[in-house]
């Protein structure tokens, strides 16, 4: 996409923050579930989003502001284990299993403990947590299709054990993706 713009003539920044889930919803691309996520119709939300910022005005599609839900429909709510949806398109960050897992370093200066009683409820989901998500109707069709195995994720897979994790060396962690983790994980 960054290419076919460059090549008529647009300048495009990648590293601008834009928030996400309402660009996809202003360019029509996505509506809003009551668990916060961008729904693709048909698709469902196990989407992941990138925006480009670029220096001209295109023409403009119709924005999607919407909600597709049942009415009656809460199942993410009751999914969440911690409360962090406390009503329909409302999250408190700091409930959230996926911010007490990666978001809690002092790089962002937010205290590294995790509270006490969201401790107990994480189980064993030590990076992130997809409950609200995969509780979703709108997602089953995608969760029980078959799709072919990812070769390096069922590789990173069999390291990634709870007692694996436990004894990591700290400098594992900042390494960024991909290569790295399993040549780094192999070496130790
Ligand atoms: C901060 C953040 C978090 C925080 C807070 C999340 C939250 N729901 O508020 C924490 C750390 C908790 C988090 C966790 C996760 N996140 Co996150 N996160 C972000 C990030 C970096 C910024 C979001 C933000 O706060 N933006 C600022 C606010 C103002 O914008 P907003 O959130 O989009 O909300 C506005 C609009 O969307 C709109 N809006 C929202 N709902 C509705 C409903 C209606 C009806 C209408 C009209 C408008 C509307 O109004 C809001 C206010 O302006 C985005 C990436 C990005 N650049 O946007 C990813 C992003 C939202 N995260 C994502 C994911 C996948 C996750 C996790 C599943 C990761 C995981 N596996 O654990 C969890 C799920 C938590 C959850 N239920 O949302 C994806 C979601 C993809 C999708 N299909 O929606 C994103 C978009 C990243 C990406 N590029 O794909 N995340
Ligand atoms: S990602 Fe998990 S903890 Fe966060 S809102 Fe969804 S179900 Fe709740
Ligand atoms: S579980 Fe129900 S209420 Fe929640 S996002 Fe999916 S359809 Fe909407």
């Amino acid at each position: 996409m960054e290419e076919f713009l460059v090549a008529r003539g647009c300048n495009v920044d990648r590293q601008i923050k834009v928030p996400a889930r309402w660009a996809a919803a202003k360019s029509g691309a996505t509506t809003f579930g009551k668990n916060t996520f961008a729904y693709v119709e048909g698709i469902g939300s196990f989407v992941v989003i990138y925006t480009l910022v670029i220096d001209q005005e295109l023409e403009y599609n119709q924005p999607t502001m919407d909600c597709h839900c049942p009415p009656h429909c809460r199942a993410c709510i009751d999914a969440c284990p911690t409360g962090a949806i406390y009503e329909p398109f409302k999250l408190d960050p700091e409930r959230c299993l996926g911010f007490n897992a990666w978001m809690r370093q002092e790089k962002n200066r937010i205290p590294t403990v995790i509270p006490k009683e969201i401790r107990a409820k994480m189980g064993t989901r030590v990076h992130g947590c997809d409950l609200c998500q995969e509780a979703c109707p709108k997602n089953h069709q995608k969760l029980q299709s078959h799709l072919p195995e990812d070769e390096f994720l069922e590789e990173i897979a069999m390291n990634f054990t709870l007692a694996k994790m436990l004894p990591m060396p700290e400098d594992f962690f900042p390494q960024e993706r991909s290569t790295h983790y399993v040549q780094l994980y192999r070496g130790f």
